[in-house]
C-alpha cells in the first residue's frame, strides 16, 4: 500500500494557499485537522487544528478514491497564504503522519495509477512552467490529448504494416497480396508525418520555452545601440570606442506573445586585451545557443571575414544593418544577398526600423501549422528516433530487417506516451515537476 503525501502547491507568500494530500490516509488526516464537513468534492468551510488549537481558518475539499487528480484518496486545503500560517498547517498535517511529497509526484501517481498518459502528465508541468501566452496554449492542446491521439494513429498504422511483413516471413505461402511493393510509399507517409510533427515541434518549443536572440557583429557595428532600443531601455553601455562591450548582456521582451531573451555580446575582432578575449568567446559559444542570430553589421562600413562567416552560420538569422541615418548600406545588403540571409534596415539612434525588425523576429517564429503539438524535447527526441528506424527500414532489403526497424519505431513513439518508457526515465520526467504538482 503506498504511504499518504503532502505538500504546499503554491508559492509561499500569497493571499491563499493550497495544500494537497494523497493516499489511503487522506480523509483520516483531514478529519483530524479540519473541522469543516467531509464529503466527496465538496468544499466547506472549517478551522484548521493543530489538535486543540486553531491554527487557520480556511476551506477543505476531499475526493473520494479514484474520483480524484491521483486517482488516489485525496483532500485539498485552501488557507490564508503567510509564511507563518502555512509553517504551522503544514506542522499540523506532518503530525498526522503523512510524508512531504517529492518534487512531481502527485502527477507521478496520476500516471501510475492510469490517470493520465505520460504526454498529458508532462503537459501539466509545461502548462505549470510555460513563460507565454502562446506557450500556455499548446501545453493545454497536450493536456487535452491531442498529442497522445495522434501518436496513436501513428502506432496503429505502423502496427498495421509490421503485421504485414510478420505475416509475410511466417505465412509466404498464404499470403494473397504483394505487401512489399506498396511498403515504401506507405512507410514514406508515416515517416513524413513524424517528419512534420518534429519540425514544427520545434518552433513551437520555441513558443514555450521562449526565444534566446543573440545580437553578434564587430565592435562598433552598434551592437549595444541596437539591443537598447528593441528593449525599449538604456541598458548597455555604448561608446564610440570599440571594444565597450565585453559581459554578455541579457534583456527581455515578448514578440507575438513569446518570450524573448535578447542578448548583446562583445564585438568579434582579434584582441590582446584578456577581458575582451574573454568576452568575444563568450560571444562565439552564444552563437551556438541562439534560436535566432542578429548579426549587426554597420551599414557604412566594409565587410569583414567575421561578418562573412556569420552570414554563412546555418540556422535562422537576420542580417540588420545598422546605423541607417548615416548610409543607405548597399554594400551590407548587397553582402546579406549573397549567402541568401534576409536583411532589415535599422536606425537604432533614430528607432526607425526597429518594430520592423520585431515583427520580422515574431514571424519567423511562428510555427507553421497553428496545430504544432510536439513541444517537448524528450518527446521531439523520441519522434527523431521513430523516424531514423523508419529511414533505416526503407534502406532494408530483408524482411526480417525491416520488421525490426518497424518494431524499433514503435518501442520510440511507445516512450512518448509512456506505454514503453522504462522507470528510470519516468522517474526522471517527474522529477523535474515542482512540489505540489
Ligand atoms: N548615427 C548613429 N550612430 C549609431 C547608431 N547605432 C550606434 N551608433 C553609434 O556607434 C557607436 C558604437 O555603438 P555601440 O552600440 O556601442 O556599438 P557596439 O556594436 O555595441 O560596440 P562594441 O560593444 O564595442 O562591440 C556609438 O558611438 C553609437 O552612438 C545609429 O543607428 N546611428
Ligand atoms: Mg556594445
Amino acid at each position: 500500500m503506498k504511504d499518504t503525501i503532502y505538500a504546499l502547491a503554491t508559492p509561499v507568500g500569497g493571499a491563499i494557499a493550497v495544500i494537497r494530500i494523497s493516499g489511503p490516509e487522506a480523509k483520516p488526516a483531514l478529519e483530524k485537522i479540519f473541522t469543516g464537513k467531509i464529503q466527496h468534492k465538496y468544499l466547506s468551510h472549517g478551522a484548521i487544528m493543530d489538535g486543540d488549537i486553531p491554527v487557520d481558518d480556511g476551506m477543505g475539499v476531499y475526493f473520494a478514491a479514484p474520483n480524484s487528480y491521483t486517482g488516489e484518496e485525496m483532500a485539498e486545503l485552501f488557507i490564508h497564504g503567510g509564511y507563518a500560517v502555512s509553517k504551522r498547517v503544514l506542522g499540523a498535517i506532518s503530525k498526522t503522519g503523512l510524508r512531504p511529497a517529492a518534487p512531481g509526484e502527485f502527477t507521478q501517481r496520476a500516471f501510475l495509477n492510469g490517470k493520465m498518459d505520460l504526454t498529458r502528465a508532462e503537459a501539466v508541468m509545461d502548462l505549470v512552467s510555460a513563460s507565454s501566452g502562446r506557450g500556455a496554449k499548446s501545453a493545454l492542446e497536450q493536456l487535452n490529448g491531442s498529442l497522445y491521439k495522434i501518436i496513436s494513429e501513428i502506432q496503429n498504422e505502423v502496427t498495421d504494416l509490421l503485421s504485414g511483413v510478420d505475416a509475410a516471413i511466417d505465412y509466404p505461402e498464404e499470403l494473397e497480396e504483394d505487401i512489399f511493393t506498396p511498403l515504401p510509399s506507405q512507410i514514406k507517409h508515416i515517416k513524413n508525418k513524424l517528419d512534420d510533427l518534429i519540425k514544427n515541434g520545434l518552433s513551437s518549443r520555441m513558443v514555450r520555452e521562449g526565444i534566446k536572440i543573440a545580437i553578434l557583429g564587430r565592435p562598433n557595428a552598434g551592437k549595444s545601440t541596437l539591443f537598447n532600443a528593441m528593449l525599449g531601455e538604456e541598458r548597455a553601455i555604448v561608446t564610440p570606442e570599440a571594444g565597450t562591450t565585453r559581459d554578455i548582456i541579457e534583456g527581455t521582451l515578448i514578440i507575438n506573445g513569446i518570450t524573448a531573451r535578447l542578448f548583446d555580446t562583445a564585438g568579434l575582432r582579434e584582441s590582446s586585451n584578456q577581458a575582451e578575449s574573454i568576452g568575444i568567446d563568450r560571444a562565439r559559444e552564444a552563437v551556438d545557443k541562439a534560436d535566432i542570430l542578429l548579426i549587426a553589421i554597420d551599414g557604412g562600413g566594409d565587410i569583414t571575414d567575421e561578418e562573412k562567416t556569420l552570414l554563412s552560420h546555418p540556422g535562422k538569422r537576420l542580417a540588420v544593418i545598422c546605423k541607417s541615418d548615416l548610409s543607405d548600406g548597399a554594400a551590407a545588403i548587397a553582402e546579406a544577398e549573397k549567402y541568401g540571409v534576409e536583411h532589415i534596415t535599422v536606425s537604432a539612434a533614430t528607432g526607425e526600423g526597429i518594430s520592423g525588425l520585431i515583427d520580422k523576429i515574431g514571424s519567423m517564429t511562428a510555427p507553421e501549422t497553428e496545430s504544432a503539438l510536439v513541444t517537448n524535447i524528450r518527446h521531439i527526441n523520441a519522434l527523431q528516433e521513430a523516424s531514423n528506424a523508419l529511414a533505416s527500414s526503407l534502406d532494408a532489403e530483408e524482411a526480417d530487417c525491416i520488421a525490426t526497424d518497424l518494431r524499433s519505431c514503435l518501442l520510440s513513439l511507445g516512450e512518448i506516451t509512456g506505454a514503453e518508457a522504462d522507470d528510470a526515465v519516468i522517474d526522471r520526467i517527474f522529477s523535474r515537476f515542482c512540489v505540489g504538482k
